[in-house]
């Protein structure tokens, strides 16, 4: 039984697809997501639609593109001028499908290893991400999802966790650290501005993953988010988003023996 991991698909379903046909898929294999299952790309309703199909088979994780779609679907937020999600809002069965994208969850373990979409910040262990996610996630299952989830954008978050931040400030940085977190200031504070590759960082930021004094070590990361790190596979990392929506390829690796399949994006 293998668990491929897919990085981000957003809404590339010709290269999901292709990519999934390529791989040696058995029964009982499991497949995991990395999040930002939608927008930008041109089919995220059947990006949603396949998804929720796979069943019991498939693990994912909510990623801040998909929590976007849940904060426009219920009036919190508004569609900016790139996003392709209206044949979702549209949809006959769009309640369903979000519904079902409500109920993934922030964050995925099994043993040592964890899903998240953007990464696991250094100030908490993992059992502590794992409690601030649930917390979280019951919020975005109730039926005032849009009130939490304008909640939880309300910016800017503080950039680092203190023992004395507790509730909705906790819950926001959370979120903040899993779905959009890329670089880090060495005491493990998040600088949300840079996007680009690590080698372009100001002197005194890391990647979160370098951040020295780090609880979740012992941990393997799977995400993805952050295209112009491109994959990388480290022994505590496994970092998917190679850009597929960019023009670049869709990976998913094996975890178990850290094989790769790439496909190039093939959506138009
Ligand atoms: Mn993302």
């Amino acid at each position: 039984m293998a668990i491929y991991a897919i990085g981000d698909i957003q809404g590339c379903y010709a290269t999901l697809e292709a990519l999934i046909h390529a791989l040696p898929l058995q029964g009982g294999d499991r497949l995991w997501l990395a999040g930002d299952l939608v927008n930008r790309g041109p089919r995220s309703l059947d990006v949603l639609r396949w998804a929720k199909a796979q069943g019991e088979r498939l693990s994912c994780v909510l990623g801040n593109h998909d929590l976007h779609l849940l904060g426009v679907a219920c009036g919190e937020r508004s569609l900016g001028k790139k996003d392709t999600l209206l044949p979702i809002l549209a949809a006959p069965d769009r309640d369903e499908l979000l519904d079902w994208l409500a109920h993934r969850p922030l964050l995925h373990r099994e043993g040592t290893r964890v899903l998240v979409h953007a990464g696991l910040p250094a100030w908490w262990s993992v059992e502590e991400c794992e409690a601030v996610a649930r917390e979280i996630e019951d919020r975005l299952r109730s039926p005032r999802r849009g009130r939490h989830l304008a909640r939880l954008e309300m910016l800017p978050v503080p950039p680092l966790w203190t023992p004395a931040m507790k509730g909705r400030a906790r819950r926001a940085l959370a979120v903040a650290a899993f779905t959009r977190m890329r670089a880090c200031r060495l005491d493990g504070s998040l600088e949300l501005a840079p996007k680009g590759p690590p080698a372009s960082f100001a002197p005194g930021l890391v990647p979160w993953f370098h951040v020295p004094e780090r609880r979740w070590r012992g941990t393997t990361v799977v995400c993805g988010h952050w295209a112009a790190l491109g994959l990388v596979l480290e022994p505590e990392l496994c970092a998917l988003d190679s850009g597929c929506v960019w023009g670049q390829q869709l990976t998913a690796v094996r975890l178990e023996d850290g094989r790769v399949w790439q496909q190039r994006r093939i959506d138009p």
